[in-house]
């Protein structure tokens, strides 16, 4: 089973390539257009980070009570937004950790 780094590091991956944006990434997975992400939506959006089927919806529900701040089981475009940038700056700073190690040896 993949680890939550690995996991996240995939769900980066999908926001910052496939989207020019975390906008355009929000308004691609909802897909009901009411302006909220809920369970079904993202665990669609951890699917197609190539997060396994049957995870997805472990992933999902823990993304969403980790970060669900208003607790209504759904994440708004704040609490979007909010999880996407600690995503990117969390893979930044493992990206720097990276590089300092090689530069290192
Ligand atoms: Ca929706
Ligand atoms: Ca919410």
């Amino acid at each position: 089973m993949a680890s939550k780094k690995q996991i996240l590091a995939k769900i980066r991956i999908l926001i910052t390539q496939k989207f020019k944006s975390p906008e355009e990434a929000f308004s691609f997975f909802d897909k009901n257009e009411d302006g909220y992400l809920e369970k079904k939506e993202l665990k669609k959006l951890v699917r197609k980070a190539k997060v396994g089927r049957l995870i997805s919806g472990i992933v999902a529900g823990k993304m969403i009570s980790g970060l669900d701040k208003d607790k209504n089981k759904k994440f708004d475009w704040t609490e979007f937004k909010a999880s996407v940038d600690k995503l990117i700056s969390d893979g930044l700073k493992e990206e720097k950790k990276a590089t300092k190690k090689k530069s290192n040896m």
